[in-house]
């Protein structure tokens, strides 16, 4: 029994030792390097993809240059690592990356049992069915017996499951790595829908042949919460991180962008954009950051609508509505909470 009690006291020990050491940690270490090491997708357009010059653009990939305005002052300061929906999770526990910013949605599981912690929403999102035209269906629930190109590793091919399941119908699953190949095999006729987060069909239909043979269903089978992840056990990273994203959001709601984020610093009497841009109040010292982290990332990556309609929006091939993804104040459920 003693020996149980000292074991257990021993193993209660080295966890509160490792956490410990962790506290920082990856703040040191990617000021050390000199940039942050950012996991995204292998190409889905308007959340992460890259050109023919390796410049890598999208909402995913806002976060990561938000992320390096605020530690370095320069949104320029980050290195990518594409990964795979099954590459991902070992990627960021393994401490090759240091965020994963990826279309990742937040579950249970991966927030307790895979050691990591969500920092928040991104992109509020749910899983939809693409489908070819021609095959002259208008519901998902008319799809009993199809076949599905859908990802391998990801909440899609659970959802599936579920809702078959819960309808009492059948389906054949052909499972892929990466999204470009599970595009291309829809677009060969390999299956007769394809299912994922409705966000990135919109990016996969403008990727096919004729986008004009398929069209997206109306239901929507799930909640996509999807984030930005670090590893758990570094609460400082991972408050930088998230208030990052809320400062996008909160810049948003006062009406601070790119475009006017100077003139408010200097000549603002507004007391929360006065907060915001590091002109009073707790500045960046709750987060061991510059006073201006925040006016950084407003300045080079913009605030949230700024981001959200560049990369996924009205100024972007995908065109998406803000939908749920609209402020709070604006009928949708983006909220972040205040600074001051
Ligand atoms: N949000 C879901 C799905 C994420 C996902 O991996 N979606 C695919 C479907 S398009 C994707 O982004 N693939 C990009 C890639 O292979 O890099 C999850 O977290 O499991």
């Amino acid at each position: 029994m003693k020996k149980i009690t000292t074991i257990a006291s021993a193993v209660a020990l080295f966890a509160a030792a490792s956490a410990t050491a962790y506290a920082g940690a990856t703040l040191d270490a990617v000021k050390k390097k000199g940039f942050v090491q950012c996991g995204v997708n292998t190409g889905v357009p308007g959340f992460a993809s890259a050109d023919d010059k390796g410049n890598w653009t999208g909402i995913d990939v806002d976060v990561c240059r938000a992320v390096a305005a605020a530690v370095f002052s320069d949104a320029g300061k980050v290195k990518y690592t594409p990964l795979t929906a099954k590459e991902r999770f070992t990627a960021l526990q393994s401490g090759e990356i240091d965020i994963l910013s990826r279309n990742t949605t937040w579950t249970l599981t991966r927030d307790s049992s895979l050691g990591l912690n969500f920092a928040g929403v991104n992109y509020y999102d749910g899983q939809g069915f693409l489908i070819k035209k021609s095959l002259g269906v208008k519901s998902a629930t008319e799809l009993d017996g199809a076949s599905f190109c859908i990802q391998a590793g990801t909440t899609t091919e659970l959802n599936l499951a579920d809702y078959f399941r819960a309808n009492n119908m059948s389906y054949t699953p052909i499972t892929f790595d990466k999204s470009s190949e599970t595009a291309s095999a829809f677009d060969a006729g390999r299956c007769d829908a394809l299912t994922s987060d409705q966000s990135q069909l919109y990016a996969l239909r403008i990727q096919l042949k004729d986008p004009s043979s398929a069209v997206v269903l109306p239901e929507i089978i799930s909640k996509e919460p999807l984030g930005p992840v670090v590893r758990q056990g570094d609460d400082e990273w991972f408050n930088i991180v998230r208030w990052s994203l809320y400062a996008m959001l909160n810049a948003e709601e006062m009406g601070v962008s790119s475009k006017n984020v100077d003139k408010l610093a200097s000549s603002s009497k507004d007391p929360g954009i006065r907060r915001l841009l590091g002109q009073q109040g707790i500045k960046g010292k709750g987060l061991g950051l510059s006073d201006t982290w925040a006016a950084n990332i407003i300045k080079q990556v913009g605030n949230y609508g700024e981001s959200f309609e560049r990369n996924v929006g009205q100024g972007s091939p995908l065109k998406i509505a803000r939908g749920i993804n609209a402020l709070w104040n604006k009928g949708g459920i983006q909220y972040a909470p205040p600074i001051r």
